[in-house]
């Protein structure tokens, strides 16, 4: 399987990675949807959506400042180290960063990023964060709203020009990459069946088999940081052994 992948990658021109927070997992950031994942222990209507932060804006906050903390010491993986050192499009879910600390250069973010604040009133006013020393709750100095993560909430739109990369990304890719994700989150998940829908292979890499697993040309089961430098020809460190 790990060969049958590698020949579809070598054989593609324009392949493109779809991640999600598995891809993060071995570099210690913890997951959404697993046993132990994120929403195990804390609840999305409350920390990932517009009413929660509306309605408790300083303890939303406080979360995501405890999160940025953890994610200030997270390091890329082997997996991320791979796909740095391919020449693929990036359309990812995940807010981490380690893909552009990995060296990754055409990065698409889905779901935002959390080094960045932006004001709660959509007035425009945005700010990078530095997650080693993160703020707590303020005020937009632009507008006197509330300032929040740059992350997309359940049932907030896309941004559309990363929507509208990500979208023109697959339609010119001739490989799709999926890595680390359950595929249940909408409309990122729709790119994944519309790569299906245009018949491109499909590489799925996921700890394991998940909604998406039919959709797939190849699936590889088991953790991204070992089958990604296996799949993509590349040693733990990025430097090519073909
Ligand atoms: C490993 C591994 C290892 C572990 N190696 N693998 C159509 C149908 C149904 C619902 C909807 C729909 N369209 C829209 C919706 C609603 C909703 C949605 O999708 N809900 C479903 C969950 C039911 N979507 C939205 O609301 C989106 N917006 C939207 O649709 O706007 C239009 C609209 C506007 C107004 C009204 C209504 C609609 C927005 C979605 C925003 C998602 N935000 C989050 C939080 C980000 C901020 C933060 O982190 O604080 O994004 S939720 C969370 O899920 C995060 C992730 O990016 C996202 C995806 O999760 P991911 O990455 O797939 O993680 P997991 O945990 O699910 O999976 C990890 C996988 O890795 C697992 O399979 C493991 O096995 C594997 N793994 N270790 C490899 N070492
Ligand atoms: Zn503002």
């Amino acid at each position: 399987m790990i060969e049958q992948a590698r020949q579809l990658i070598d054989g593609a021109s324009a392949a493109v990675s779809f991640s999600g927070a598995g891809l993060s997992a071995e570099s210690g950031l913890a997951t959404f949807r697993d046993a132990d994942g994120i929403w195990a222990r804390y609840d999305p209507a409350v920390y990932a959506s517009v009413r929660g932060f509306e309605t408790d804006p300083d303890g939303v906050s406080e979360w995501y400042r405890l999160r940025r903390r953890s994610f200030a010491s997270a390091a890329p993986n082997a997996a991320h180290w791979a796909l740095a050192t391919s020449n693929m499009v990036h359309v990812t879910q995940n807010i981490d960063t380690l893909l552009e600390k990995a060296g990754a250069e055409s990065i698409v973010h889905l779901h935002g990023v959390l080094d960045r604040d932006r004001c709660h009133a959509q007035c425009g006013h945005a700010e990078h964060i530095d997650v080693s020393d993160p703020p707590a709750l303020r005020r937009c100095p632009r507008c006197n709203a509330y300032m929040r993560p740059d992350v997309v909430w359940f049932g907030e739109n896309l941004p559309a020009v990363e929507w509208n990369a990500a979208e023109a990304a697959i339609d010119g890719a001739d490989l799709l990459l999926v890595v680390g994700t359950s595929g249940e989150v909408w409309p990122a998940a729709g790119l994944i069946h519309s790569a299906h829908r245009r018949d491109i292979p499909i590489v799925v890499v996921n700890a394991d088999p998940t909604s998406v697993s039919p959709l797939a040309t190849v699936e590889l089961v088991g953790k991204a940081a070992e089958l990604l430098p296996a799949i993509l020809g590349q040693n733990p460190e990025g430097s090519s052994i073909m």
